[in-house]
């Protein structure tokens, strides 16, 4: 294969190739693309029933998409700019490597925005939209290791200061610090979105330009031409989250969806694609899925080498030499050059007879030149009908002398002096000596013509970039009589409480002003949570309408596809959803309009597939409600180790700015998401909730009077027992679906054994334990000032007797408050892996079940001198509890 394409290059009858090139190019100008279009497939088709083998190719030549005669000329003052970004780079590198030589370790990157800087100065002077009339503007997915040149910039923008640039890293001290990487949590006036951990940025970027078509879609944003530009890493092509979706975009005709991919062939390690060419690969892989490619390879410099190459030869060398040795080429010089790639063919050597070696050294690769950046940009704003991706080829360390192109250059963060030095004159910086040996920052007055220039461009494109301006809340959450319809409990046949959370969701969605922002999204599980009746009444987001008569037509709840749909059905892809989530979640901030999400999903396919895309919303200050469905490791029933979810919760504790909850009832429900909408979005509170629904289906409780504080707080007094004169007391807490088998324990332990039991909702550990934490560290910091007392006490002041906690999570979720009820506590929850029974079965081997709840209750009382030992341990058996049986931690 490599072979014949490189021999296909070689042109064997130039004058024949002329005059079929001149007659398409006729065909081209009368006819317009489809005729030309239709000859190619009849031409193709002829050549196959000649016996001619024509392979389906997704890749062309290894030269620029954009061919010189098709490019425009420069439209702004190359000079300034030069200079503009010289300045850039110096304060980048001269910032990371200040912080080095100060503070040992501390990091930072210099290479990669050293390859970027190109790319992004030209998106800055030209085409970044810092808005669009009083709309926001494009939205930019900034490469997170190239940090360092954002900053640079904002400092000769005057948006930041010399002792912000001399805090990079340095958050925790004095004055104001810069964050590592783009982190809107901890830049919120700055960063919109986290890049740096790799492949978050391509999906959520995917979504985020799909939910800006939504959004327009149903008239909730007015439609703009603005774009969302996500600046990538070749090695971070790598994950699966950055090309899993590429399909997306195509599927749904993404033209304002711009993937620049810095191709500066290394990533960490060494060479992205030693072997190979990445931009090859990447331009197969993107234009299979249907994007439009641009390849930006070579500098304009290169043009007149192409332009004499008539034998071929050259553009034949391009094609054949890999990666590897693109870069050795990058790192050995121009005598290098000249022996080993233009040497190669006498013809290609020929080429360059007339260049010293430093000539060739320093011919310029495609993403360090404005003039074919400018044109492939323009390209790419301007293409109609689908996504774009720019495949820019750059140098690691572009600039940095000795480590330019170099394996080891992603880790440099201390450059000697020399490097300093040849850095210093060769991008013309005027600072003396013993400023540059010290890495001083310069940003020269404002009335110099580059800064007045910089300060020009922006203004003409709206503003500066990044920043972040969320918008005021627009939202009033519903009042307390949303909660009525759910006050009373239900009748038969009682529903479940995922049941009753889409009622809720119905009710909520009914109401108009709050009603229009929710963003229902669903992984292909609608009917699995009972939601299908929203496909009819709200319709499905489909761009393209829906252009089929659908299976279903002729029933009332029918599979409605709409331009102007309201539920967001994904299909089987959690990551995607998760970045749909990202989007809605976020829109406050990014478009200035409050949406707020509920994201439902089998509760196992939430935290520990899609994680890091929750962490990232969370640094986002995402909005909205996840909603953990078929949860429970017990009350799934039937599906077995792979889908029952015990540790959810779990994991959702480790989220800061993340509420979760495990509610059992309706109305639970109800209070949970009407405050969450008034915090979150009245309120404008950065926190998001988790919520656990479950597909058992129980009588819902009436709400007790006085329990919402309780509810929201994570705990409150269920029922009282009421039997008169007990042998003993017990507190039982329970969580979810299981809180049922509490009820039931509560009962047999009444009856059987006389012991009063107080039955507790526990609605969320984490916030208890969060509560508690904060508590005791504020009496820790004020050892003078009288004790404050924790919630999860205060609740349970006077109550009496140990505490039995059982959930259909680990137990370490109800161990969480352990600390705060010494002696009293007995976890009893879901540990191991699940399996595939029914819920009695599996409640019995995980212990949860109400006999186990009610034994544990009589094995503790009997360990606290309450209880007739011996006759706990008869009780357990009269209970069917086998205390020989294995622990189903380890089974
Ligand atoms: C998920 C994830 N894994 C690993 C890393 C660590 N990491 C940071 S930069 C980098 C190499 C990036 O290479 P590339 O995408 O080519 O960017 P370049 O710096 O070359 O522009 C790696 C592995 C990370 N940030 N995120
Ligand atoms: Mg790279």
């Amino acid at each position: 294969m490599h072979q014949q394409l490189t021999q296909r290059s070689v042109d064997l009858d130039p004058r024949e190739t002329a005059e079929w090139l001149e007659a398409l190019d006729q065909i081209v100008e009368e006819a317009g693309s489809d005729r030309v279009n239709f000859l190619l497939d009849k031409l193709t088709e002829r050549a196959r029933d000649n016996g001619v083998i024509v392979p389906i190719r997704t890749t062309t030549d290894y030269i620029n998409t954009i061919t010189v005669d098709e490019e425009v000329p420069y439209p702004g003052d190359r000079a300034l700019e030069r200079r503009l970004k010289s300045l850039t780079r110096w304060n980048a590198m001269a910032m990371v490597s200040h912080q080095n030589k100060y503070d040992d370790g501390i990091g930072g990157h210099i290479s990669t925005y050293s390859s970027l800087a190109t790319l992004l100065e030209v998106g800055f002077n030209h085409f970044f939209r810092g808005s669009y009339g009083d709309q926001p503007g494009d939205l930019i997915y900034f490469q997170g290791h190239a940090s360092p040149g954002v900053y640079a910039r904002a400092f000769l923008e005057g948006r930041l200061t010399e002792e912000h640039l001399h805090n990079f890293r340095h958050e925790l001290r004095e004055g104001p610090g810069l964050s590592s990487y783009p982190h809107p949590w901890l830049m919120k006036d700055f960063w919109q979105f986290p890049t740096v951990s790799m492949g978050l940025g391509p999906i959520n970027s995917i979504y985020q330009a799909r939910f800006m078509r939504y959004l327009e879609s149903r008239g909730m944003i007015p439609a703009t031409p603005r774009k969302v530009w996500a600046f990538l890493g070749d090695g971070e092509m790598d994950e699966p989250e950055s090309t899993g979706a590429i399909g997306v975009a195509v599927r749904e005709k993404l033209d304002n969806l711009i993937f620049v991919i810095n191709c500066n062939l290394q990533r960490l390690d060494g060479p992205v694609r030693g072997n190979g060419k990445v931009i090859q690969e990447y331009e197969g892989l993107f234009r299979g899925s249907g994007w439009n490619v641009i390849k930006c390879i070579w500098g304009g410099d290169w043009d007149r080498l192409l332009l004499k190459d008539t034998s071929g030869r050259l553009v034949q060398l391009m094609n054949e030499c890999v990666d590897g040795d693109y870069q050795s080429f990058k790192a050995r010089g121009g005598a290098y050059v000249r022996k080993e790639f233009f040497g190669r063919y006498p013809e290609t050597a020929e080429l360059v007879a007339d260049m010293t070696d430093e000539e060739i050294g320093s011919l310029h690769r495609g993403g360090h030149d404005p003039l074919k950046v400018y044109n492939a940009y323009k390209a790419a704003v301007e293409h109609k009908g689908g996504p774009t991706v720019i495949l820019a080829k750059t140098i690691k360390g572009y600039g940095l002398g000795q480590i330019e192109g170099r394996n080891a250059t992603h880790q440099q963060k201390k450059l000697t002096e020399e490097t300093i030095k040849y850095f210093r004159t060769r991008f013309e910086i005027p600072i003396p000596d013993d400023a540059a040996r010290d890495s001083a920052l310069y940003r020269p007055p404002d009335s110099s013509p580059e800064i007045a220039y910089l300060h020009e461009r922006r203004r003409l494109l709206g503003g500066y970039l990044p920043v972040r301006k969320p918008a005021p809340s627009q939202t009033k959450a519903p009042g307390p009589e949303f909660l009525d319809e759910f006050r009373s409990g239900s009748k038969e046949p009682h529903p479940s409480s995922t049941m009753a959370f889409v009622r809720l969701l119905g009710k909520l969605m009914k109401i108009p002003e709050v009603g229009k922002r929710i963003v229902p999204i669903v992984p292909d599980e609608a009917r699995t949570f009972g939601m299908e009746s929203m496909f009819r009444t709200y319709g499905i987001y489909a761009s393209a309408g829906q252009n089929y008569k659908p299976e279903d037509a002729d029933v009332f709840l029918y599979y409605k596809e709409a331009k102007d749909g309201q539920v967001l059905e994904e299909g089987i892809t959690e990551g995607g959803s998760m970045a749909e989530f990202t989007a809605a979640g976020t829109a406050y901030a990014n478009y200035g309009v409050d949406m707020i999400p509920f994201y439902i999903y089998y509760s196992m396919f939430g935290f520990q597939r899609v994680g890091d895309l929750i962490w990232a919303f969370a640094d986002s200050r995402g909005k909205g409600f996840l909603l953990g469905g078929t949860a429970g490791r017990t009350t799934l029933n039937g599906e077995g180790l792979q889908h029952q979810d015990g540790h959810s919760l779990l994991l959702a504790s480790t989220v800061p700015t993340l509420a979760a909850y495990d509610p059992c009832f309706a109305y639970e429900i109800a209070a949970i998401v009407r405050d969450g909408i008034r915090r979150m979005f009245e309120n404008r509170e950065d926190l998001f909730y988790y919520i656990t629904v479950y597909n058992e289906n129980y009588p819902q409780a009436a709400m007790p009077e006085g329990s919402e504080e309780g509810i929201l707080k994570g705990i409150y007094l269920f029922s009282k027992s009421a039997i008169a004169k007990p042998k003993a007391r017990v507190q039982l807490f329970g969580s979810g679906s299981i809180f049922t088998e509490a009820i039931k324990a509560q009962q047999i332990l009444g009856e059987k054994y006389n012991v009063a039991a107080d039955l507790w909702s526990v609605t969320s550990y984490n916030e208890l334990r969060r509560e508690a934490l904060k508590v005791d560290r504020w009496n820790r910091l004020h050892p003078a000032e009288p004790a404050k007392v924790p919630y999860i006490q205060q609740a349970l002041q006077g109550s009496e007797g140990p505490i039995i906690a059982a959930s259909d999570y680990m137990k370490s979720v109800q161990d969480q408050i352990a600390p705060w009820l010494p002696g009293r506590y007995v976890a009893l929850g879901t540990d191991g892996f699940g399996r595939s029974d029914d819920r009695a079965h599996l409640r019995a081997h995980f212990e949860v079940n109400a006999a186990s709840i009610a034994g544990a209750a009589l094995s503790k009382l009997s360990r606290d001198g309450k209880f007739d030992p011996k006759k706990a341990a008869k009780a357990l058996v009269d209970l069917g509890i086998d205390p020989e049986k294995p622990d189903s931690a380890t089974a």
